[in-house]
């Protein structure tokens, strides 16, 4: 019985070391120690025994059950490691590879300038307002003072959607600034840029398609000095601390009294040539056109249901594409919407 016993713990010992995968383990598990294994069946001849014998084998028998479970357990951890050891060196990743480059894109030219305009605004307090493109007649021009008859009412320059003329293309954004001033009470201080739409032919300074940032700031003792600080602010922080800017007196139906406000051209600094020559920048001029502005109109306040007794406030429009094209040296405003990417990617 202990040479079968021996020979049982021999040969498990190479099977089991022969052994590669769970399963195999599983199966010589079953043969040799289950209910029906080689190591039972021995155990169930203890009974033939003499009395002084079977301690003697049951402790031999127990020794090398002991050793194949070792031996188990062993190649159960071995096999395992193995696969993990595969598996990690099959998935393994080298990061050192360089990875797959794709181009990035930028923003459009026209997006930088808006969002810089707008970040100089937001840290001056100004709120950025958004309004509807397709508006009433009453909000583009009546309440803002532009009366019935006004060029600008003209079919031939505004996309009308009805015969009686009643609902347009906005062709500014004032009349955000409008909806605004009805609704809130002042302090008001916003800022509305967007699309706007003018029935124009396109060429190099038109199209019927473009876009303005208007400001509107309301509030009690608000003057015209704190319109002069607010937009000489916005273009130092655009042009540097030493632009220098004047203002022009105009006419606007919506603000009195009106102005335009112009920068001394950075590049011949108001001399209007360089080297000789005629300055390509101003064309001569020495300055350069940026925006009109004004206090708002009384009746307009009064319009919005805001005492222009008690309170004043000034207004300002500009032209996106105007400023893009001067700040980018853009010479032709169809490059802005053509979205040619040549011509893009030097922004
Ligand atoms: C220009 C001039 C301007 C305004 C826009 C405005 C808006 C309201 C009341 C009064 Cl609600 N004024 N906006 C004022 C002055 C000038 O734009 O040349 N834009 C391109």
């Amino acid at each position: 019985m202990k040479e079968q016993l021996e020979q049982i713990k021999c040969h498990a010992l190479a099977a089991l070391d022969a052994a590669d995968a769970p399963a195999a383990l599983e199966e010589l598990r079953v043969k040799l120690l289950g209910k029906k294994g080689e190591l039972t069946a021995v155990l169930k001849q203890m009974g033939k025994l003499s009395p002084e014998e079977r301690p003697v084998m049951g402790q031999i028998a127990n020794a090398v059950r002991a050793e194949i479970e070792k031996k188990l357990e062993d190649r159960k951890a071995a096999i395992h490691a193995a696969a993990l050891e595969a598996k990690l060196a099959a998935e393994a990743i080298d990061v050192t590879i360089p990875g797959d480059s794709f181009p990035v894109g930028h923003q459009h030219p026209m997006n930088q300038v808006l969002q810089q305009i707008k970040d100089i605004f937001v840290g001056l307090g100004y709120q950025v307002v958004d309004g509807p493109e397709i508006e009433l007649a009453s909000y583009n021009f009546t309440r803002l003072n532009i009366e019935e008859g006004h060029p600008s009412r003209d079919r031939s320059d505004t996309f009308y959607f009805n015969d009686d003329d009643s609902v347009l293309l906005r062709t500014q954004t004032s009349p955000m600034q409008i909806r605004v001033m009805e609704n809130a009470k002042p302090p008001i201080c916003i800022l509305a840029p967007g699309r706007v739409f003018r029935k124009d032919e396109a060429d190099a300074t038109h199209s019927p398609m473009f876009h303005q940032i208007e400001g509107l700031v309301v509030d009690e003792h608000i003057t015209m000095g704190d319109l002069k600080g607010a937009l000489i602010t916005m273009m130092q922080k655009i042009y540097g601390q030493d632009a220098t800017m004047r203002f022009r007196p105009h006419h606007f139906p919506f603000t009195e009294p009106s102005c335009e406000m112009d920068m001394q051209c950075h590049k011949c600094h108001g001399t209007g040539e360089i080297d000789g020559q005629v300055c390509s920048t101003c064309h001569g001029e020495g300055w350069i056109e940026l925006l009109g502005a004004g206090m708002v109109h009384p009746e307009v306040l009064r319009g919005c249901g805001i005492d222009p007794e008690k309170y004043s406030g000034f207004a300002f429009g500009m032209g996106l594409e105007r400023t893009a094209m001067g700040r980018m040296r853009i010479n032709d405003l169809r490059l802005i919407f053509d979205n040619d990417v040549r011509f893009l990617n030097q922004f």
